[in-house]
């Protein structure tokens, strides 16, 4: 197939192309970029639990870092392989786990009801992207690394160009390009040890190389992996999480007949949205895809919304529907880098989502609603909603 996953017109609107993906085959090849496209949940699956055959050493973007430079050195997570992965995973996986965050939820429950009560204050319309998902995780989540307050407004551009970067090297990259190395510079420097608090995730990193469990020379790249997929990821699912309740109000009056729902709502929009849209592998062996040949050191994109909106998946996979079991969904990913900040994403959505359900009777759209372009996240910019409590 010719057409550019990449280009304005898909981003707009990916899901005639998932379609056409998913319909044409297991293993699509892309001539335009030179990769093979899965698309359907089974292949999308066996790709992510795969890692001998399909690694993300070679980076997950379009970029092969055999033969071409990664824009920053790579990350110790995201781009590594076992037996590398291994201790950095180790050493966040319990930095970020459910026990660490059980001492946050109560603060940020607090920080998320005081949020909702300003943006309510200010009248019955609002913009649940910009005026909520914007800028809840902006609140909570910097804190709880111990990051300094100066310059947090540099954590979303950041983000944004990092997850450009993963796609083609088109105009969304060279609008960011301006300002890498201003921005990297920035976050660079706030992932050393003596710029961070005492306690917090940032801090628990460098605990961990004190341990020996990791080296010093391995935690600032580890800080950086939150300063890097912990912001605009949640910013958007949260985008994402508003935008299905504010045109679904079913769905809405369902969660606030059980506000416990609110966890389970979360999962849903993540698996209906797929704010990380996509990501790369690298193939380590020629590779038989359904009836396609893949050869060894080629890249396959997986469309990650695709597989988890498949009709050979998920019964009615375009319903918005909070009372489906989404489990299974590969928003997060699956196997060994299965996203490692879920339950950070989870504990926002909980707090800000229980804020809103027991003040917020009715949510609908009070607007023509606006996309942000990027080429691996789904993402808003602007989401006009009307509420009445
Ligand atoms: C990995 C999505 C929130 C940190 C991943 C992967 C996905 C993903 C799909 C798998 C990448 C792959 O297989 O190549 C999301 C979504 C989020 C979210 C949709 C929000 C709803 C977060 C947060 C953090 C985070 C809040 C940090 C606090 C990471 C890291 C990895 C990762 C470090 C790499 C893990 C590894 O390679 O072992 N994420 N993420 N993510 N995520 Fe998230
Ligand atoms: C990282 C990372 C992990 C997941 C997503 C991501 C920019 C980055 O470890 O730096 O996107």
């Amino acid at each position: 197939m010719t057409i550019d996953p990449f280009s304005h017109a898909v981003l707009e609107n990916p899901l005639p192309l998932h379609a056409e993906l998913r319909d044409a085959g297991p293993a699509v090849y892309l001539p335009r970029y030179d990769v093979y496209a899965v698309a359907r949940y089974e292949q999308v699956h066996a790709a992510l639990t795969d890692w001998q055959r399909f690694q993300s050493a070679a980076g997950v973007g379009l970029t092969n870092f055999r033969t071409g430079k990664p824009w920053r050195p790579p990350s110790l997570l995201l781009e590594a392989d076992p037996p590398r992965h291994d201790a950095p995973r180790r050493v966040l996986s319990k930095v970020l786990g459910p026990r660490a965050l059980r001492r946050l939820r109560t603060q940020w429950t607090v920080d998320a009801e005081e949020l909702v009560d300003q943006v309510l204050a200010r009248g019955p319309r609002f913009d649940a992207a910009a005026d909520l998902a914007h800028v809840f995780p902006l609140r909570v989540f910097p804190d709880a690394v111990g990051l300094p307050a100066e310059g947090r407004e540099n954590l979303l551009p950041y983000g944004d160009h990092a997850f450009n970067a993963f796609g083609a090297d088109n105009d969304l990259v060279a609008r960011g390009a301006p300002r890498v190395a201003e921005l990297s510079d920035w976050v660079g420097s706030r992932c050393r040890r003596e710029v961070l608090a005492p306690e917090g995730f940032g801090a628990d990193i460098w605990a961990a190389a004190d341990r020996g469990d990791i080296t010093p020379e391995q935690a600032p790249l580890i800080v950086r992996s939150l300063l890097t997929a912990g912001v605009d990821t949640t910013v958007h699912a949260l985008s994402a999480l508003l935008h299905a309740f504010a045109t679904h109000p079913d769905q809405w009056q369902r969660l606030r007949d059980n506000p416990a729902l609110a966890r389970v709502a979360f999962d849903e929009a993540v698996r209906w949205e797929s704010p990380v849209q996509t990501f790369f592998r690298t193939t380590t062996a020629d590779v038989r895809i359904g009836d396609v040949l893949v050869p060894a050191g080629r890249k396959i994109l997986m469309f990650l919304a695709a597989a988890n909106r498949d009709p050979r998946r998920w019964a009615d996979p375009a319903a918005f529907d909070i009372t489906r079991d989404p489990s299974g969904h590969v928003g997060f990913g699956m196997g060994l880098h299965q996203c490692v900040g879920q339950h950070v994403a989870r504990l926002e959505a909980e707090a800000l989502l229980s804020a809103l359900v027991s003040r917020v009777r009715k949510i609908e759209p009070a607007g023509v609603p606006e996309r942000h372009l990027n080429n691996t996240l789904r993402a808003w910019k602007s989401l006009p909603v009307s509420v009445s409590g």
